[in-house]
C-alpha cells in the first residue's frame, strides 16, 4: 500500500542515492550470478546510519540489463536501479565519464558534449529520483552522491517535497570559467538546488556554486566566505533555503591505524621489503587508473633523477599499484598505454633481470595488502593534477604508527588543505617534483617524525565518521545523528 505522495508504509527513514551500490552483480561463467561486496569508504561510514535509521541503498548493481528486487544484505535494504547497456553507455561511460568527469577536473581531458549522452542522463537521473521516491518513508532524509546524480535533488523534490534531501560532490567542483562551457549548465544548477544542503569537498567548490546560482539563475545567495563545516553559504528561493557548504571528506583512520598495527600485516610489510631486494629506500604510488592522478608525472620525475645520477637504481625501488578503472572509455586505454610505455622504458634503461626498479601491478589488492604496502613505502608520492580530496594520502598517513615514511602531495589535491606537512608539490613542475622527491627519500628521520605526528593528529581526529556526522548535521540540525 502507498500513501497519496507514494510513500511506502513501509519506507525507509534514511536513504543514500549513489550510482553504485554497495555490493556488485557478478555474473560467473556457468551464467549464475551473486552478489560480491564492494567494501569502501563510504559503505563503512553510512552502514551504522543506515542500520539504525531503517536505512537504504539506492544503486545500480554494477551490471547492465538485469532487473532485480530489493534484497537485504547487514541489515540494510539495497534497491537495485537498472540499467540498460545503451544508459550504462550514454549515461555512465558517456555523459558521467566523458563529459562531466574531464569537465570538473579542471579539463585535463576534453569534455565530449553529446546531446545523446544528455538525454540518457536526464533519463537515468529520473529513474534514480523515482526509486528514492518509491523507497522513502514520509518526512525521510534522502542523501544524494557525486556527480552521476546532480539532477536526482530537484526531480526527487518535485515528486516528494515532504523529504529532507541532501547532496555531496566527491569530485572537484570546477572554477566558474570551465563550468560554463557546459551546454546544461544551467539544468544542473537547478538540479541541485533541488536539495535542501549541497556539499563540496572545500569551500572553493562552494563559492564556485553560488557563484552560478547568481550568474546563471539571477538568485540572490549570501555573500560571506563559505568555512569548512561553518557558515555554509545560503540560496534563498521562494519557497525554501538551499544551503551550500564544505565538508572534507575522510576515511576510517581507527580501522587502518589498527589492521597496520596487526602483527600480520608487519610481518607481511618486512616480507614486501624482501621481495623487493631489500632495496635502501621504497617508493609507492597507488591510485585507480586516472588520467588525473598524475601518474605520468611521478614517472618522468624517477626517470630524470635516474639519468642524472641523482637516484641509484641498485637502492631504490618504486611500487605503483593501479587498479583497473573504466577500461571501456578510450581516453583510460590511451593513458594506461603510455604508462605502461614509461615503465617498461625506465626497466629497460635501469634494471637488471630479476630487479626491475619500477614495480607495476595493475590489479586491485585486499585492505590488508595495502596497509603493509604503505608500511613499507619511505616515500608515497601522491601527485594527481586534480583530485576532489584523495583518500590514498590519508590512509598512507594512518597506517604508519611508527611515524616512518614521508608523503610527497599534489597541491591539487583537496587534501592538500588538510596535510600541511607533507611535501607539497605542484605536478606540473617535474622540477619542484624531484626536488621533493629527493627531499623526502633523504629526509633527517627526527624531522620525518614530526611531520609524521602532525599529519596524523590531523588524519586520526578527521575521519569519515566525523564528515558524515557534520553533513547530516548540518542537513538537519535537529535530528542529532
Ligand atoms: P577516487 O578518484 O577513486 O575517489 P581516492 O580518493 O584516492 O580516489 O580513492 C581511491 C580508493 O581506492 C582508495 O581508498 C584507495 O585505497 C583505493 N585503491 C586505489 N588503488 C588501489 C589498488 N591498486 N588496490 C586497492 N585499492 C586501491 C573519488 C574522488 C576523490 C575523493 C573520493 C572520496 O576522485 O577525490 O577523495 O572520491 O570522496
Amino acid at each position: 500500500m502507498s500513501s497519496a505522495n507514494g510513500a511506502g508504509t513501509d519506507g525507509a527513514d534514511f536513504i543514500v542515492a549513489a550510482n553504485r551500490l554497495p555490493v556488485d552483480l557478478e555474473r560467473l561463467p556457468d551464467g549464475t550470478q551473486r552478489w560480491k561486496h564492494s567494501p569502501g569508504g563510504l559503505v563503512s561510514a553510512l552502514a551504522p546510519f543506515l542500520r539504525s535509521h531503517s536505512g537504504a541503498w539506492v544503486g545500480w548493481p554494477g551490471v547492465a540489463d538485469v532487473e532485480l528486487d530489493e534484497l537485504v544484505e547487514d541489515g540494510m535494504r539495497l534497491h537495485p536501479v537498472a540499467l540498460s547497456a545503451t544508459e550504462v553507455r550514454d549515461y555512465y561511460e558517456g555523459f558521467s565519464n566523458g563529459t562531466l568527469w574531464p569537465l570538473y577536473h579542471d579539463v585535463v581531458a576534453t569534455p565530449v558534449f553529446d546531446r545523446s549522452w544528455w538525454e540518457a542522463y536526464v533519463k537515468v537521473n529520473h529513474r534514480f529520483a523515482e526509486a528514492c521516491a518509491k523507497v522513502a518513508a514520509q518526512g525521510a532524509t534522502v542523501w544524494i552522491q557525486d556527480y552521476q546524480l546532480q539532477l536526482v535533488p530537484s526531480m526527487l523534490r518535485e515528486l516528494r517535497p515532504d523529504l529532507r534531501i541532501g547532496f555531496f560532490l566527491h569530485i572537484p567542483f570546477p572554477p566558474t570559467e570551465l563550468f560554463m562551457q557546459l551546454p546544461w549548465r544551467a539544468e544542473i544548477v537547478r538540479g541541485l538546488l533541488g536539495a535542501d544542503l549541497v556539499g563540496f569537498h572545500r569551500p572553493g567548490g562552494a563559492q564556485n556554486f553560488l557563484w552560478l546560482a547568481r550568474r546563471l539563475l539571477g538568485l540572490e545567495p549570501s555573500r560571506g566566505a563559505v568555512g569548512v563545516r561553518t557558515r555554509p553559504g545560503v540560496i534563498q528561493l521562494d519557497d525554501r533555503a538551499v544551503r551550500v557548504g564544505a565538508f572534507p571528506i575522510s576515511i576510517d583512520s581507527a580501522g587502518l591505524d589498527s589492521l597496520a598495527r596487526k602483527k600480520e600485516t608487519i610481518a607481511r610489510t618486512q616480507q614486501v621489503r624482501q621481495d623487493l631486494g631489500n632495496p635502501k629506500k621504497i617508493i609507492l604510488g597507488v591510485d585507480r587508473l586516472d588520467y588525473t592522478k598524475g601518474i605520468d608525472r611521478r614517472l618522468f620525475a624517477l626517470q630524470e633523477l635516474l639519468q642524472e645520477g641523482r637516484i641509484d637504481p641498485s637502492e631504490v625501488a618504486m611500487v605503483q599499484l593501479a587498479t583497473p578503472s573504466r577500461e571501456r572509455v578510450e581516453h583510460y586505454q590511451r593513458m594506461r598505454g603510455e604508462i605502461e610505455q614509461i615503465v617498461s622504458r625506465i626497466n629497460g634503461e635501469f634494471g637488471r633481470v630479476g630487479r626491475p626498479v619500477v614495480h607495476y601491478l595493475h590489479q586491485s589488492v585486499g585492505r590488508a595488502e595495502l596497509a603493509a604496502f604503505f608500511a613499507a613505502a619511505d616515500v608515497m608520492l601522491v601527485t594527481p593534477v586534480r583530485d576532489g580530496m584523495n583518500l590514498v594520502c590519508k590512509e598512507y598517513v594512518a597506517c604508519r604508527h611508527d611515524l616512518g615514511g614521508a608523503l610527497v602531495l599534489s597541491e591539487f589535491a583537496g587534501a592538500a588543505a588538510e596535510l600541511t606537512s607533507s611535501f607539497l608539490v605542484n605536478p606540473h613542475d617535474l622540477d619542484g617534483v624531484k626536488k621533493a622527491m629527493l627531499a623526502a627519500l633523504t629526509i633527517d628521520p627526527a624531522e620525518g617524525r614530526r611531520r609524521m605526528r602532525a599529519l596524523r593528529r590531523q588524519v586520526l581526529t578527521h575521519d569519515v565518521d566525523r564528515w558524515a556526522r557534520s553533513f547530516l548535521d548540518a542537513l538537519d540540525p535537529e535530528h542529532g545523528h
